[in-house]
């Protein structure tokens, strides 16, 4: 591995402070992706926001890209944000740390209309089905029929929150296990080139309140039973002119084929004994369905497709950041307020 990247930096130069969550955590596995994907594409940390809610996973910003800008917003309310953020500096990139508690239970609103509206950013889900800053209990994501020491059985139905993103129309959604660092580390490359909202489910385990290979979100349950739908591997790190449509033949088991993302980024992928086609909503909706009453754990792209208008594409902004907009264009004159409000007479 180089010791420096395209702008000279090593990569220790992306760490933040020391981590203080329990040693083991799969919350620190993937900071360590994040930092090795921020020095492997060379991402200025001026421009980039990390931003987070509130919870052991919402606490990881402090512990990954130490020159860049951060901010944990109250518990569940990380989407509106990153929006407010991003609508007022489009220039910036962000990568977003949620929980499955912040996500999926106080947060699950938020999590539904970000996607909606399109907000361009890496949103990681580190998914361990509990509420692990509060000591352990079930959160929306925690299998049915799961018992705790402390909280007893879980009756309620789990919530994929993978599959609540491609309803809720997202154009990149993936899972993947906090203890696959090559699998992670790929699917973010591709996430943060992804030029609509790129949702990353993480199986992240809590080895304090939830690590018995009874739950589908331990270690043990992770490693024995992970299944990756495909092989996803970023090969061009190169900005290349975006194609109009992906268009690709039929493929057989075990072979190779290379999907061309919108900024030229190309996506490998190997189909293993399942027959996954990431680009088909249906089929991506369908393996999801299975695998949950399966207990199967996936692991991939599970979901592609060309992005959608952004909000502000949608809402015909200008090109320039609100930020750097002058008051004046920013706000009607006296005049004009005048003008519309003898339009509403
Ligand atoms: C409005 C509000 N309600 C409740 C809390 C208490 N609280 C803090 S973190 C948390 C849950 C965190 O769980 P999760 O998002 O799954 O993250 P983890 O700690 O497991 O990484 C809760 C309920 C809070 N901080 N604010
Ligand atoms: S309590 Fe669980 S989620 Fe929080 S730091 Fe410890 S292991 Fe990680």
């Amino acid at each position: 591995m180089p010791s420096e990247n395209v702008l000279g930096l090593s990569r220790n130069d992306y760490k933040g402070r020391k981590s203080t969550l329990c040693p083991g955590c799969g919350h620190d596995s993937i900071s360590n992706q994040i930092i090795s994907m921020a020095f492997d594409l060379g991402l200025e940390q001026h421009n980039l926001l990390k931003m987070s809610g509130i919870g052991c996973s919402s606490k990881t910003p402090a512990y990954f890209l130490g020159r860049s800008h951060g901010f944990n917003a109250l518990h569940g309310r990380m989407p509106s944000v990153v929006t407010g953020a991003l609508m007022a500096n489009r220039e910036l990139k962000a990568v977003a740390v949620s929980g499955d508690g912040d996500t999926g239970s106080i947060g699950m609103g938020q999590f539904k209309h970000v996607i909606r509206r399109n907000i361009p950013f890496v949103y990681i889900i580190e998914n361990n089905g509990v509420y692990g800053l509060t000591k352990g209990q079930f959160s929306a994501t925690a299998d049915e029929g799961q018992e705790l020491k402390y909280y007893g059985r879980n009756d309620l139905p789990a919530i994929d929150l993978a599959l609540e993103a491609i309803i809720a129309g997202a154009t990149f959604v993936a899972r993947s296990f906090s203890g696959d660092a090559k699998q992670v580390q790929s699917l973010l490359q591709a996430a943060i080139r992804h030029k609509g909202i790129a949702v990353i489910d993480i199986i992240s385990p809590c080895v304090t309140f939830n690590n018995s290979e009874l739950s589908t979100k331990s270690y043990p349950y992770g490693k024995e039973n992970e299944i990756p739908l495909h092989e996803i591997q970023v090969v061009a790190p190169d900005y290349v002119e975006a194609k109009e449509e992906i268009t690709i033949g039929d493929y057989d088991a075990g072979e190779i084929i290379d999907v061309d993302m919108h900024d030229g980024t190309l996506v490998r992928l190997k189909k293993l004994g399942r027959d996954h086609d990431p680009r088909n909503r249906l089929q991506a909706l369908t393996v999801l369905e299975e695998a949950q009453r399966e207990e199967l754990f996936l692991t991939g792209l599970i979901y592609y497709e060309e992005p959608r208008p952004t909000l502000a594409e949608a809402e015909n902004l200008v090109p320039t950041g609100l930020v750097k907009l002058p008051a004046e264009a920013l706000r009607p004159s006296a005049d004009q307020l005048a003008d519309v409000m003898a339009s509403f007479r």
